[in-house]
């Protein structure tokens, strides 16, 4: 029955008398009088027969009074619970899509193969996004109360919840930060026997809702744990001028978790009034900042002062346009208020609004509401100011009307951008994942593109090399013949015996022989060692072009070119020119050495131990590489028995006479076709191996692949279950 006598509302309205009076009527003092009319729970049963008694009413008509308690606001019921089922909706959906993901990855460890395949692993990231992202733009708008102290901030949203929470009183009162939060908002950690927590925090960042758990969870700035209380020992100036004289850097913040209607669908921050010192001023615009909305409050007999003219441009300037979509009105997320409306009358409030919106623009720019759109103006900006009183629910009527009603805007609008992110983001997700899912079946379907891209690589760098072995063929016997040509005229021939001093006999006759066949021998080596080196050079280069190549697909084409190509020339026994690139191993030995310690095959994880298997291979071949070509042509030539004066020149004529028959010359060439036809061979069969080793590295790719399609396919599938629900309930 207490709470239901309103003491102050039936002294001022209905008795019309002032505090003084009243308490002499009372025979008590004014003190005793305020305690009595701010909080109910002072007045028993023998003050109520008093006032009875004194009043001439009886006690009956003394509780009727109870009707003329305003009833706390209340938004639409219809939004707060679509907000409360599109969030309920979002968790649900978070939830079994942690637990489905949960499964899945489950399901893939007990299969025992990691999620490899770098698309899946970052889509499997991005679906935990969706959840959070969502629940997000639920959150419940704050709607911050800024204004000069005395303003009637807390008065104000007390009468909006229909309690008297917050402290109120004709001296700079709050000097927190309060948040009002409904009681199911509270965090499982607070005790469900208390409802208030006090933080105290030196942090620049501010403290809320989304941290509270895990700040008590710490401990480490948590003040007071308790009950409504709290609010009046801690959030009170008092309070904060002790804590100021060891620390003024520190911010008070109150947690409030009551059961009040309006509170499903918003919270409130009460703040210290403004321009009272520069510590409060910086705490309410802390507040500002964070909050969807703001109301700014100014007592109406002094309102929109000067002083309050810097805030507001401060919080028009960063007031969000984001509910301005659809060509709704501006600056739809705040709102002006002139408190004491009954100290002046009606007719003056329009003209104060006026006069304050004249004020306010007098200080501004002539282009201030244009910059931020067409459709502001000040007329849209005069629109956002009410008058409201605490004593008067009829005078409050119009803001009450707008403030309902733009908070249900705000919250409809939250609730679409939810819906519309939700549904975006899921179908992007199952866009994404059918892509993936094609592009890893056409890899393993349809290598054919892949591996016609590939082959011709494949026959590109075989081409390549044959080209080159086959320029250099061509050059070697040009060159040999240009050389073997010099050496066999008889010219030549004449004027090497004269100048070696050989004599006319059958042994310096074969010494001339087996001269001229170690002459050309060196020529020939000159020429294969010449050319086979540049062959061994550019073919190093198109290993390193081609490895390259292949490293963006893990395949290590050096290491398997160098394999191949020395399996192919021991199990042939013959080197051609890969004599060279085996014998020097120049480049490559450094790059088999980098191999081993940079372990790049291990880090690749499919092909470890090839490199010793290469180095192996190389070893295998033994001894110092030659090249060797055994040919003993000279062995069938038959030294004649020539007399006399010019024998030297008669013995050269006929030894090119009889080089000519037994085609030394083409022999010769025929040896370095074979050397070069045998480069060709081993560079054809090598690269037939790696292409082999790449078809199989394919293959166990796509295995790979394979065993990712499935794992991808469910998470679409389970993205795409998400979808039907959402589509179903929801939207
Ligand atoms: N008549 C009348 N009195 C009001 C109204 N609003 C507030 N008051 C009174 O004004 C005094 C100050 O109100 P508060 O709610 O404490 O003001 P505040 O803005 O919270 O002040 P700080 O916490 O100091 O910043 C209190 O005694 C209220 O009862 C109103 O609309 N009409
Ligand atoms: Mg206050």
């Amino acid at each position: 029955m207490n709470g239901e006598f309103d003491l102050n509302y039936f002294r001022e309205k209905i008795l019309k008398m002032n505090k003084q009076d009243f308490a002499d009527l009372m025979e008590i003092d004014v003190i005793t009088l305020e305690m009595w009319e701010g909080d109910p729970d002072n007045l028993t049963m023998r003050i109520y027969k008093e006032i009875a008694e004194k009043t001439d009413y009886t006690l009956e008509q003394l509780f009727n009074f109870k009707e003329h308690v305003p009833l706390p606001w209340k938004l639409d019921n219809k939004i707060t619970e679509k907000r409360e089922k599109v969030l309920k909706k979002v968790l649900e959906n978070e939830q079994s899509f942690e637990e489905a993901l949960l499964e899945i990855e489950q399901k893939e460890l007990e299969e025992g193969f990691e999620i490899n395949v770098a698309e899946v692993k970052g889509y499997f990231e991005e679906l935990k996004k969706i959840g959070p992202l969502c629940s997000n733009r639920l959150r419940k708008p704050l709607v911050a109360f800024i204004g000069a102290s005395d303003a009637g901030k807390s008065s104000l949203i007390n009468v909006i919840l229909g309690t008297d929470l917050l402290p109120m009183a004709f001296q700079p009162m709050t000097a927190a930060i309060n948040y009002v939060y409904h009681e199911l908002d509270k965090p499982e950690n607070i005790g469900d026997e208390n409802n208030t927590v006090v933080v105290r925090t030196n942090h620049e960042q501010l403290v809320d809702i989304s941290n509270l758990e895990n700040i008590i969870e710490t401990g480490e700035h948590v003040i007071a744990i308790g009950r409504t209380n709290l609010i009046r020992e801690y959030g009170l100036n008092k309070y904060n001028e002790e804590i100021n004289e060891e620390n003024n850097q520190g911010l008070t913040y109150i947690f409030t978790f009551i059961d009040a209607p309006i509170l499903t669908g918003l919270a409130f921050i009460d703040t210290p009034g403004i321009s009272a010192n520069e510590k409060d001023n910086q705490t309410a615009l802390k507040a500002y900042q964070y909050a969807d909305v703001t109301i700014y409050l100014s007592q109406m007999s002094s309102f929109l002062r000067e002083e309050d003219m810097i805030f507001i441009k401060q919080i028009i300037d960063s007031s969000s346009r984001e509910f301005d979509q659809d060509g709704r009105v501006p600056f739809n997320n705040l709102l002006f208020v002139g408190s004491h409306a009954d100290s002046v009358g009606n007719s003056d409030i329009s003209e104060i609004f006026n006069r304050a919106v004249a004020r306010f623009l007098n200080v501004q720019t002539s282009t201030y509401f244009a910059k931020f759109g067409p459709t502001y103006n000040q007329e849209t900006f005069r629109k956002r100011f009410y008058a409201s009183d605490i004593k008067d629910p009829r005078l409050s009527q119009p803001f009450k009307q707008a403030f309902i009603a733009m908070m249900e805007n705000i919250l409809s609008v939250k609730i679409r951008q939810s819906r519309l992110v939700q549904k975006k983001a899921i179908e992007e997700m199952i866009k994404t994942g059918k892509k993936i899912e094609e592009h890893l079946t056409a890899r393993i379907n349809f290598p054919a593109t892949k591996e016609s891209l590939k082959k011709y690589k494949f026959q590109q760098i075989e081409e390549e090399l044959l080209r080159l072995s086959n320029t250099k063929k061509e050059v070697s016997i040009r060159d040999f013949h240009n050389a073997y040509a010099k050496i066999f005229t008889i010219n030549s021939i004449e004027g090497l015996i004269k100048k070696k001093e050989f004599k006319n006999n059958q042994e310096d006759k074969k010494k001339i022989l087996l001269l001229l066949q170690n002459m050309v021998d060196e020529k020939l080596q000159a020429i294969l060692k010449e050319n086979s080196d540049d062959f061994s050079s550019k073919m190093d280069g198109s290993i390193k072009k081609f490895n390259d190549f292949f490293n963006s697909e893990n395949f290590d084409f050096t290491n398997f070119f160098i394999k191949s190509s020395t399996d192919v020339a021991t199990s042939l026994g013959i080197y051609g020119a890969f004599s060279i690139l085996f014998g020097s191993l120049g480049n490559l030995g450094g790059y088999l050495l980098f191999m081993q310690t940079a372990g790049f095959l291990s880090s690749v994880g499919l092909y470890g131990g090839t490199v010793s298997g290469t180095a192996t291979a190389i070893s295998a071949i033994g001894g110092p590489l030659t090249l060797g070509l055994a040919l003993i042509i000279f062995s069938g030539l038959v030294v004649f028995n020539i007399f006399g004066d010019g024998w030297m020149r008669k013995y050269a004529k006929q030894l090119v006479k009889q080089f000519e028959k037994l085609g030394v010359e083409q022999k010769y060439s025929m040896e370095i076709i074979r050397y070069w036809d045998d480069t060709a061979k081993i560079t054809a069969e090598a690269i037939k191996k790696v292409e082999e080793e790449y078809a199989q590295h394919q293959k166990e790719t796509a295995q790979i692949i394979q065993a990712e399609i499935p794992f991808l396919r469910d998470l679409v599938q389970l993205v795409e279950s998400v979808k039907v629900a959402e589509d179903e309930k929801i939207l």
